[in-house]
């Protein structure tokens, strides 16, 4: 594997914190040459060299000069070595510069990821970690850099070894359905909120955001742009939308603004339609539920007498008076997520993964059971490697 080879006798330098003014920057050489390379550049304060010191000894030291760049130094291993600065751009920047001038590969963190890590779930678990905005997603994603998604593909593949087809069926089934919750645990959820001009929509967004986000007026018609908010319901994390109020005759202005709130409602994971309660109900508003008959129904305005007509079941909300809005939040997070996966559970959380499990699940369908187990080995070991053959 001449690839590989010339890969593992190279000596790289990975930044391991992101660019910009932090306390710390940090570095890691990693390859055959990695203690050398720093040796050459570190002074240490003291009098023991890097090539001196056991694993895990920090040495403080200058970079390059005794009046260089202060640094702490650390072997990890016989083939990575840590660099430690103070943080900014310019510092960690010059000290990648001299180690690449020596000869070091430069590459990314994720690089450096993914040389840590060779096995793909647990890898692309890690890389994904930076995109978890809330500790329930960031949770279930360290389930899976632990192992939760592969040790249940691998029991589905042994369970396709001893040809028990309808338990490998029911446990990819089980997996597909967290898919959705998985896709969202790096992306957030997309709620928006919409409804006739005036019936408290933008009241509500800012009342679950906690701040005046939203222009509110009496004014029918206020707002016109979609206007979003992002935060965190129940530890899912998500972007409201406020939309402009949606009614038949409407100016040129409004017009477009209603055609960006379809726009954005046909992109929606979950809308909820706002109504007033204290008017009475119209035959545009059972057009709207038509529309959207997967919405949240929500009766805004519920401080003011229930103006006539039979109206949808619904929650009721008041703005204004911050009630219901408890309620609203849960139900929103129940529609999201309706079945919470258990903790230590296996979460698909890419659309590989999704897409890997389809693959299994459509072989399965079609009898190719030694399809189904390639398609879920590729998952688990990636595409290189051989997958124990089942019996079919
Ligand atoms: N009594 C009462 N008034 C409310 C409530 N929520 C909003 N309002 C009032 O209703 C009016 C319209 O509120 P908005 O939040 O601007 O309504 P909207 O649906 O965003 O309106 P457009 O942007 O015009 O589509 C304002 O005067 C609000 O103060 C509520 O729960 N109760
Ligand atoms: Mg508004």
């Amino acid at each position: 594997m001449p690839v590989a080879m010339a890969v593992a006798n190279e000596t790289c330098v990975y930044p391991l914190t992101p660019p910009g003014r932090a306390a710390l920057a940090s570095l890691a050489v990693c390859g055959p040459g990695a203690v050398a390379l720093v040796d050459s550049l570190f002074r240490p304060a003291g009098q023991r060299r890097l090539s001196d010191v056991t694993a895990n000894r920090i040495l403080f030291g200058h970079w390059m000069h005794g009046d260089g760049e202060e640094v702490v130094v650390t072997v990890r291993d016989p083939r990575q070595v840590e660099i430690h600065g103070h943080g900014g751009t310019a510092a960690s920047r010059a000290i990648l510069g001299s180690l690449t001038a020596a000869g070091a590969k430069a590459g990314s963190w994720q690089d450096w990821v993914a040389q840590q890590e060779p096995r793909p779930i647990p890898r692309d678990a890690q890389l994904a970690l930076v995109h978890a905005r809330t500790e329930r997603t960031a949770g279930i994603l360290l389930d899976q850099w632990q192992g939760a998604l592969e040790g249940e593909i691998q029991q589905i593949i042994r369970s396709l070894q001893c040809d028990q087809l309808d338990a490998a069926r029911q446990q990819i089934d089980r997996l597909l359905n967290r898919s959705r919750t998985g896709r969202h645990l790096t992306r957030p959820f997309r709620v928006v909120l919409a409804g006739q001009p005036n019936v408290g929509k933008s009241s509500l967004i800012n009342a679950i955001l906690g701040y005046p986000r939203a222009i509110v007026n009496a004014q029918p018609g206020t707002t016109r742009d979609v206007v979003t908010g992002t935060t965190a319901i129940d530890g899912w994390p998500v972007v409201l939308s406020d939309t402009a109020g949606l009614r038949e005759h409407a100016d040129e202005l409004e017009t477009a603004g209603m055609t960006l709130a379809v726009g954005e409602l046909a992109a929606a994971d979950l809308v909820v339609l706002v109504f007033d309660h204290g008017l009475p109900w119209t035959a545009a508003n059972d057009n709207l539920c038509g529309g959207w008959p997967g919405a949240l129904v929500v009766h805004n305005k519920c401080d003011l007498p229930g103006g006539a007509g039979e109206r949808p079941a619904g929650l009721r909300t008041s703005a204004t008076c911050r009630r219901g809005l408890a309620e609203l939040l849960n139900e929103i997070s129940l529609r999201l997520v309706p079945a919470v996966p258990p903790r230590g559970a296996g979460v698909p959380f890419t659309e590989a993964q999704t897409a890997g499990l389809r693959t299994a699940q459509q072989a399965l369908l079609a009898g190719d059971q030694r399809g189904a187990g390639d398609a879920l080995g590729r998952l688990v070991y990636g595409g290189q490697r051989d997958v124990p053959p089942g019996k079919a």
